[in-house]
């Protein structure tokens, strides 16, 4: 058994974990991250689409900042569509900020390329990860990495592994306050290289149900449909999903839905989840390891970025200035904009997706809602300082 010793482990090399581990040795923090898949599985996942402000910034404070200034779409505005209804939320006019469409994937890949120039250490394939005395003085990571065992002995754990990592799990059930939402229906997307059929994001709402037109580049589609929850990837050959698209999308953008051959379709099941104790001694959770959000408004990668903001802070304040203040504070920070932000993805799935069982009334109170929003500035902008992301 080897023993190493560090100030952070990081657990989880997705956006939070990346993220942080560049934060600290921006500081010349030591800490390492450690990673349970390889580093082509990390690099291969297809997710989260549209950035924040809040997360444009991180990558700039970072200087890890090219690709996706010369390669991310700035989006000015969105789309949001019910029947043949289409509102246009102008949120660079209604906030002055925009969001950026760069793709999570390509996000992990600058940086964990970057990481080298920063001495930041990825052990990727760290399997069987154990967390141990947390809230003691001196918690440590187990792990096995190539048939050996190997110790972390750190100041603080940063729990960063995502909603089924093991670090939530480090954290005794008689603390654990937690609140979950499941919704009836999950999301089927598929990724091609065909042009998008808007040049912004639209969600839309109809009587076959929710679908988001999103893209990655002028020549690479991103789209998304509801389907019944627990439904198999094996009965949705792309025709049928193509179909399904056509039907949600011709009638809103002059364009039309061009098809092509899938680079990737996967099914995401929804739920909205909070699991409030952020903080058990000296383990920390960020990310999707404390929260998940529906997709609707775009906020999951987002909130890891602000959890991070906050986090980093914390360390490098108690690090640089002996200042724990951070330390004390970051659960009730980062729970303020994470309900916030629940609250936001949890409105507009609720307004724009079909839900099973739904009463002629309710489908009424989706429509009513589109039509008011398509008149109301007021709400416009409550919807777009969403967007766009809440100040940290
Ligand atoms: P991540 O889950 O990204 O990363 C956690 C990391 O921890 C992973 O690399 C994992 O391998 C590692 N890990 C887990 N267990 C471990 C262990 N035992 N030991 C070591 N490492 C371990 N958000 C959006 O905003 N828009 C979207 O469209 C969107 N689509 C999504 C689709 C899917 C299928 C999923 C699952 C999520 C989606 N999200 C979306 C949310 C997603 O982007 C997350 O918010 C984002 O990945 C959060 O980043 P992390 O907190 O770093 O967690
Ligand atoms: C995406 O492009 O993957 C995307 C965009 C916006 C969302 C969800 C996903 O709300």
């Amino acid at each position: 058994m080897s023993v190493r010793r560090t100030k952070v482990a990081i657990i989880g090399s997705g956006p939070a974990g990346l993220m942080l581990g560049h934060l600290l040795r921006a500081e010349g923090i030591d800490c390492l991250i450690l990673e349970r898949q390889d580093r082509e599985y990390v690099e291969s996942r297809i997710r989260a689409g549209v950035l924040e402000t809040t997360t444009t910034d991180l990558m700039h404070r970072l200087g890890i900042d090219a690709r996706m200034d010369s390669e991310g779409l700035i989006e000015d505005g969105f789309n949001l569509a019910d029947g043949d209804q289409l509102v246009r939320i102008d949120i660079k006019a209604l906030t002055g900020k925009h969001v950026t469409v760069y793709g999570q994937t390509e996000l992990t890949r600058d940086l964990i390329a970057a990481a080298p120039e920063r001495d930041l250490e990825i052990v990727f394939q760290a399997g069987d990860l154990k967390l141990h005395d947390v809230d003691s003085a001196r918690p440590s990571v187990t792990f096995v990495k190539d048939g050996l065992a190997q110790t972390i002995e750190a100041d603080f754990i940063a729990g960063c592994d995502g909603f089924h990592g093991p670090s939530r799990r480090a954290i005794p059930a008689s603390l654990a306050r937690e609140y979950t939402q499941e919704y009836p229906f999950g999301w089927l997307g598929i990724l091609a290289d065909v042009p998008p059929c808007h040049d912004e994001l639209i969600y839309a709402n109809g009587p076959r149900g929710f679908a988001l037109a999103s893209m990655r580049s002028p020549t690479r589609s991103r789209y998304y449909i509801q389907v019944p929850r627990g439904e198999k990837l094996e009965d949705w050959p792309e025709a049928r999903l193509w179909d399904e698209l056509d039907g949600r999308f011709n009638p809103l953008s002059n364009h039309g839905v061009t098809r092509g051959p899938a680079l990737e379709m996967s099914i995401a099941p929804l739920r909205s989840y909070v699991f409030e104790t952020m903080r058990h001694g000296r383990l920390f959770l960020a990310g999707d390891a404390a929260h998940i959000v529906p997709p609707t408004g775009a906020k999951g990668l987002n909130l890891a970025a602000s959890d991070i903001a906050y986090l980093s802070d914390a360390l490098i304040g108690y690090y640089g200035r002996n200042d724990d203040s951070g330390l004390l504070h970051y659960q009730e920070r980062a729970l303020s904009r994470i309900w916030k932000a629940e609250r936001f993805s949890w409105t507009l799935t609720r307004l724009m997706h079909s839900f099973p069982g739904q009463s002629p009334f309710e489908r009424r109170m989706q429509i009513a809602e589109l039509d008011y929003l398509a008149q109301s500035m007021a709400m416009q902008t409550a919807i777009a300082e969403n967007y766009v992301g809440l100040p940290l």
